[in-house]
C-alpha cells in the first residue's frame, strides 16, 4: 500500500501531493512501482495535528480519487474517520475504508456494512491531539489485540465478511518506541488471529529515534527492516511511502518466508 497524503502538514510527505496533478502523478508512479493499493489521506494524523472538516477533506481527496480510478486499476483506500468523506470517496471510486478509529463512529460502521468494502481497523490510544503525551499499557500486545478483536467481531456481527476485515496495531498511535518494538516483535500473534493484518511503520518517529535520522526521508533503510520483519511474519499489507524500494524488500522477505 502506497501512502498518498493530500495534506499540507503530514509528517513525511506533507505538501508534496496537495496539488491535484502532483497527487495523481504520485499515485500513478506508486502503481507503476508495484503498489496494489493507494491510500489517499486528506487529514494528517501526526501527533498534535488539528482535525480537518469533512468538506475540506472532500475537496482535497475526491478529484484525486476520481482521477486515479479513471487512469488505473489499482485499488484505492481512503484514510479518514469521517463517514461523509468515506461515502464520497467510495462514490468516487475508492474501494477500501482505512479508519484509524476502527469504526468508532456508528455511521462509519453502517456504511462499511452496507457497501461491503474491505475495512482497515486500527488501534490508537487517545486521539492524534493527545496520544503521545504519556502512552501507558500493562501489556501492550494483549491490550491492542483485545481491542482489535472486539472491533473486528462487531464488524462481523454487522454483516461483514471476515476476509474483508484487516486489523492494524497502529504503529506510533499512542505508543512509545518500546511499545512499537514490542508490537512489531509480536506481530505474528496478530497474524495468528486469522484476520488479515496491515502494518504502517513507514518513516515513523520510532525509526528516527533508533537511527538518529531526524529527516523522515532518511528513514528508508530503517523502514525496510520493519517491513521485512512484518512480511516474514505473514502480514498481508505494509503501508509505505517508498513503494519502489519496499517492493524489493517485500519480494525477498516473501521468498524467504516461503522457504521457512
Ligand atoms: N499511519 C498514518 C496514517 N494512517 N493508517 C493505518 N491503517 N495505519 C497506519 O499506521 C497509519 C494510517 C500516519 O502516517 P502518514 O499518513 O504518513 O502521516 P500523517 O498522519 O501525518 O498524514
Amino acid at each position: 500500500m502506497g501512502v498518498l497524503n493530500v495534506t499540507p502538514d503530514s509528517f513525511s510527505d506533507g505538501g508534496k501531493f496537495l496539488n491535484t496533478d502532483k497527487a495523481i502523478e504520485g499515485a500513478l508512479k506508486m502503481a507503476a512501482d508495484g503498489a496494489a493499493i493507494i491510500d489517499v489521506g486528506p487529514e494528517s494524523t501526526r501527533p498534535g495535528a488539528e482535525p480537518v472538516s469533512a468538506d475540506e477533506q472532500i475537496h482535497r481527496a475526491i478529484p484525486v480519487i476520481e482521477a486515479i480510478a479513471k487512469k488505473t486499476k489499482v485499488c484505492i483506500s481512503v484514510d479518514t474517520t469521517s463517514p461523509k468523506v468515506a461515502k464520497a470517496a467510495l462514490d468516487a471510486g475508492a474501494n477500501i475504508i482505512n479508519d484509524i478509529t476502527a469504526l468508532a463512529d456508528e455511521q462509519m460502521a453502517k456504511l462499511a456494512a452496507e457497501r461491503q468494502v474491505p475495512v482497515i481497523l486500527m488501534h490508537m490510544q487517545g486521539t492524534p491531539q493527545t496520544m503521545q503525551f504519556e502512552p501507558k499499557y500493562d501489556d501492550v500486545v494483549a491490550e491492542v489485540l483485545r481491542f482489535l478483536l472486539d472491533r473486528a467481531k462487531r464488524a462481523e456481527q454487522s454483516g461483514k465478511l471476515k476476509e474483508r476485515i484487516f486489523i492494524d496495531p497502529g504503529i506510533g498511535f499512542g505508543k512509545t518506541v518500546e511499545h512499537n518494538l514490542t508490537l512489531l516483535a509480536n506481530i505474528d500473534k496478530f497474524v495468528k488471529t486469522g484476520y488479515r493484518v496491515l502494518v504502517g511503520p513507514s518513516r515513523k518517529r520510532f525509526i528516527g529515534q533508533l537511527t538518529g535520522k531526524e529527516n523522515p526521508a532518511d528513514r528508508v533503510f530503517g523502514t525496510a527492516a520493519a517491513v521485512a520483519i512484518c512480511v516474514a511474519a505473514g502480514v498481508s499489507i505494509v503501508r509505505v511511502h517508498d513503494v519502489a524500494e519496499m517492493m524489493n524488500v517485500v519480494k525477498v522477505a516473501n521468498a524467504l518466508r516461503k522457504e521457512a
